[in-house]
């Protein structure tokens, strides 16, 4: 890169070159010093490592909803020392946290050499606020699941990269592992089932689903924490209220006509290569909802109910904490967000406009998802 910069032999690049090799360095020995005191570091340090950087927006979504920062850096914990150990059971973790830390930061690199980076076999494509996170986290205490914490956005936003690139993100998984990835926006990306189904034919598709009034109002609500200044919902919601004229340029709209994006993917892909996981159940019934999750991908059963609980106070199943976490996670709204309170006529009124919308989906994937 220096070399490069270098070349056009003005004064400006060459100084600029300078001060990159200069910050680089500098990194370099910030990070050997700290490398070297590796040995006396705390589990959270490490894993504070492992966190994505907390100005990029992906990673900010992640750290709103399930303390993933937390939670990346104990599955890594895991699955590495799963890989070194070429077993498979991460559901009982050992009981002290300086016994992950002591055997990750000895043995990290000889880990990272078992495996290779495949392409996914499984994504979740959808949809935003449907839960997608909740699965990803669930799924992936599956020993047999390998899965990318953040959100790659290859099939719309990246492809141009390349499948190489593109690989090139994966965890490395063993001959028997899934890799799996996920992000929300393929399910409404025109290109994107064409651009999967080129990848392989035989992907496998997850799509968590709600009811799309709730799917709307949530989708309005964490725009709103980020652009205090949009209108109102009603606002966005309708051309004209009074006469029932629902605005389906609106993106938050748009999202839940899931039978219109269904159709685009259906060009492409069988409806048994398509699973559908109800936003509402993984609420009531997250081991229910994981268990098809799991078939689905033919894996073994080995997520059940003893993996949840769930807390009262906040409404939502949670998964049991390894002691070596710091933060259970749970499914969920973040502390703080401030909730919109919709009128209820405008509730009912957006549940008339997606009734036939809704009854095309049932009856096209063959499940009643008991919005109506
Ligand atoms: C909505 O439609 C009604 C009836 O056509 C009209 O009188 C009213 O001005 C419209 N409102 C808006 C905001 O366009
Ligand atoms: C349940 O949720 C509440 C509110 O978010 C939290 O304060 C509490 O620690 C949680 N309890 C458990 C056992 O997770
Ligand atoms: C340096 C060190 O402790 N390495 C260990 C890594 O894991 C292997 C396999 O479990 C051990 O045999 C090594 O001692």
């Amino acid at each position: 890169m220096a070399h490069r910069l270098l070349s056009p032999a003005n004064k400006f690049s060459a100084r600029f070159a300078f001060i990159c090799t200069l910050s680089l360095s500098c990194t370099y020995l910030c990070y050997s010093v700290l490398f070297c005191r590796s040995t006396v570091m705390t589990n959270q340090g490490y894993e504070g490592k492992r966190c994505p950087p907390k100005n990029h927006a992906g990673a900010k979504k992640l750290l709103g909803k399930l303390e993933v920062c937390a939670s990346l850096g104990v599955r890594t914990a895991l699955d590495e020392s799963a890989v070194r150990r070429g077993t498979a059971d991460l559901r009982e973790p050992a009981s002290s946290g300086s016994h992950w830390a002591a055997t990750r930061l000895t043995n990290v690199s000889t880990a990272q050499k078992y495996g290779n980076k495949k392409l996914p076999n499984a994504l979740i494509v959808g949809v935003k606020k449907g839960g997608t996170r909740a699965v990803l986290e669930f799924i992936r205490i599956h020993p047999d699941v390998r899965a990318l914490g953040t959100e790659p956005h290859f099939f719309d936003r990246n492809y141009e990269r390349g499948l190489d690139w593109y690989r090139g993100l994966m965890p490395r998984t063993l001959d028997s592992q899934i890799t799996l990835e996920k992000t929300p926006s393929y399910f409404v990306t025109r290109e994107a089932p064409r651009r999967i189904s080129s990848m392989s034919h035989e992907t496998k598709l997850i799509v968590v689903v709600r009811n799309p009034v709730t799917r709307a109002i949530s989708d309005y609500t964490q725009t709103l924490t980020k652009k205090p200044d949009i209108p109102t919902f009603e606002e966005l919601a309708f051309k004209n209220r009074s006469l029932g004229l629902v605005d389906t340029s609106w993106n938050a709209i748009r999202i839940g006509m899931y039978i219109l994006h269904l159709e685009n993917w259906l060009q492409y892909f069988r409806l048994s290569q398509i699973h559908f996981v109800s936003g509402e159940r993984l609420i009531t019934d997250p081991a229910g909802e994981m268990s098809r999750v799991q078939d689905f991908l033919g894996l073994k059963r080995i997520i059940s109910d003893k993996h949840f609980y769930f807390n009262r106070t906040k409404g939502f199943p949670c998964l049991k904490k390894p002691e070596s976490s710091s933060h259970p996670r749970c499914l969920g709204k973040s502390k703080g967000r401030t909730h919109v309170q919709i009128e209820q006529e405008v509730i009912d009124q957006l549940q008339e406009f997606y009734r036939p919308f809704n009854i095309k989906f049932y009856e096209t994937v063959g499940q009643d998802f008991k919005w109506d």
